[in-house]
């Protein structure tokens, strides 16, 4: 089974990932977490890149593509082969919230390119965190992290349309305290594993 968790930055991805790792951990034993763009070490590389130059909107977007075909060749495919519980913080709804509604590249495109990295993989479950971009950019001020409203808007409004076209992405606000969250979260990922 493969979970992936989506939102726009500061949405509180990886805080919820690792809490709903610990959880099925608990619960069902072997669960995996791994993250995008990383979790291989060419992976990694290709996030030092990503955050270390500023590259064109294209470049960008084949850059995370070659992150995930080499997650998915290396780690889901394999994982999910045997059957194992996958969760994934980020995934191919990123990449047409981000490069396709976010920079404006066509989406048709994005979706294929898409298709083509990640094998046809499609997560059984994704858990969409919802939040204003005002409430996400207060969170990553704190960390000392800048992100431009308007980008993070249109992203939102993307991942909000992805969200309509598919029914395996549920949405859970996110400005809620982190208790309340996973709370919600548990109760979606909890109807699927039965
Ligand atoms: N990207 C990625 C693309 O453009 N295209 C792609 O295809 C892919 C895969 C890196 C960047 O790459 C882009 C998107 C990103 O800009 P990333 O590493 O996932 O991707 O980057 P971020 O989304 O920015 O990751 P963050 O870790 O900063 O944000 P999260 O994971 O959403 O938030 P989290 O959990 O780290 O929380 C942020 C802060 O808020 C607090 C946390 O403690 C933390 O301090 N917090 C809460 N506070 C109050 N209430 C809550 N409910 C909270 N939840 C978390």
């Amino acid at each position: 089974m493969l979970i992936t968790i989506e939102g726009i930055d500061g949405a509180g991805k990886t805080t919820i990932a690792l809490k709903l790792y610990e959880y099925l951990k608990k619960e069902k034993g072997e669960v995996y977490l791994f993250r995008e763009p990383g979790s291989t070490e060419v992976g990694e590389k290709i996030r030092e890149i990503l955050l270390m130059y500023e590259v064109g909107d294209i470049t960008e977007l084949l850059l995370f593509e070659s992150a995930r075909a080499e997650l998915t060749e290396r780690l889901l495919l394999p994982l999910l082969k045997k059957g194992k519980i996958v969760i994934l913080d980020r995934f191919c709804d990123s990449t047409t919230a981000y490069q396709g509604y976010g920079r404006g590249i066509d989406i048709e495109m994005i979706e294929r390119i898409n298709m083509f990295a990640s094998r046809g993989i499609k997560p059984d479950l994704t858990i969409l965190l919802d939040i204003s971009p005002e409430v996400a950019l207060e969170r990553l001020r704190a960390k000392d992290r800048f992100e431009e409203i308007d980008f993070l808007r249109r992203v939102r409004e993307g991942f909000l349309r992805i969200a309509e076209k598919n029914e395996r992405i549920k949405v859970i606000k996110a400005d809620e305290d982190i208790e309340t969250v996973f709370k919600n979260v548990l109760g979606v990922v909890r109807e699927h594993l039965c």
